[in-house]
């Protein structure tokens, strides 16, 4: 039998399964697990993506003093990447300073990222309250809507975070999201997502790891960082950009079945030629997944066709 999926960007209601790793009240080892006052703040946060549903107007968050101080890291990313993010990137994060107000001064609200995406490749974000299941994250990429944190990470781990959160998204994820083929790109490991077994959940997610989160490719003979997990932590993009990591070809039946780093960083990271190469790949290998139907997503409607 066919597990349940979305058919309407409506359903995305539904998708809202969180997975309690790295949760600030549940994970002893997270660094706002000692701190209360960071705990009800997470809590109002999520209370909002809890209350959200499909075409309400997305959430305005007043950030703190502290919050925006956590903030600031995006000096210190903003001036490695020249050198190590690819173009793609690049030219979407310069879009976004000068439209978009983003900067170190403050923290861009969701309301206005969305927006901006939106008119680019239309995406759009919608508020979720941490790390969601990997199927209900998946699934609702086949309708471009990005499952978004709101949250910032505690002010003592600054350089880095166990767990999603908007220094993630919005310095990792969005520039990225704002480029056509990187869009069509995460779209396509949606659609191949849906209604499929768990192995193959498993198998996708996997390459959603070493391609939108740590992935890296070439770009005029250099090696350049497009994942968000890479473009969102100082640390390991200097790492994985150095001659240290092993670097083996982007290569989906091998990729999908690499063991996975999330407490530190990569051994291993995929290189592929271009985003189009790696897009060409994933549409053979999605082709050979077993599912006894077909889906097109229809744009007028925002839904799927099951064919
Ligand atoms: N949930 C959230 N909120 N953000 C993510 O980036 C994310 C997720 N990534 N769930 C998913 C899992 C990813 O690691 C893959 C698809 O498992
Ligand atoms: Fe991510």
């Amino acid at each position: 039998t066919v597990p349940w999926f979305p058919r309407q960007i409506k359903d995305l209601d539904r998708c809202n399964m969180l997975i309690t790793k790295f949760d600030p009240d549940m994970d002893h080892d997270h660094p706002g697990y000692n701190d209360p006052e960071y705990r009800k703040r997470r809590a109002v946060i999520s209370e909002l993506a809890f209350r959200y549903k499909q075409g309400d107007p997305l959430p305005v968050v007043e950030y703190t003093a502290e919050e925006i101080s956590t903030w600031q890291v995006y000096q210190q990313l903003r001036s490695i990447y020249p050198s190590l993010a690819c173009k793609q990137f690049l030219d979407g994060l310069q879009q976004l300073e000068k439209e978009c107000g983003y900067g170190e001064d403050r923290i861009p609200q969701l309301r206005e990222v969305s927006a901006f995406l939106k008119e680019r490749t239309g995406f759009q974000l919608r508020p979720v309250a941490g790390l969601l299941s990997a199927r209900d994250f998946l699934a609702s990429l086949a309708f471009r809507v990005f499952q978004c944190t709101q949250y910032i990470r505690h002010s003592s781990a600054p350089m880095h975070s166990p767990e999603p959160d908007c220094c993630h998204e919005l310095l990792g994820h969005i520039p990225m999201l704002a480029d056509k083929e990187f869009a069509q790109f995460s779209q396509e490991i949606g659609l191949a997502s849906l209604g499929v077994s768990d192995e193959d959940i498993e198998k996708l997610s996997t390459l959603y790891w070493f391609t939108v989160e740590f992935g890296l490719c070439k770009q005029n003979g250099a090696v350049k960082a497009y994942g968000a997990g890479l473009l969102s932590s100082y640390g390991e993009l200097v790492y994985a950009l150095s001659n240290e990591p092993e670097y083996k070809p982007f290569a989906p039946e091998e990729t999908a079945v690499q063991p996975y780093q999330d407490q530190t960083y990569q051994p291993v990271y995929f290189v592929s030629e271009s985003f189009e190469d790696a897009k060409m790949k994933l549409r053979k290998y999605s082709a050979n997944i077993k599912r006894p139907f077909t889906v097109r997503y229809d744009p007028f409607t925002c839904s799927v066709e099951v064919l």
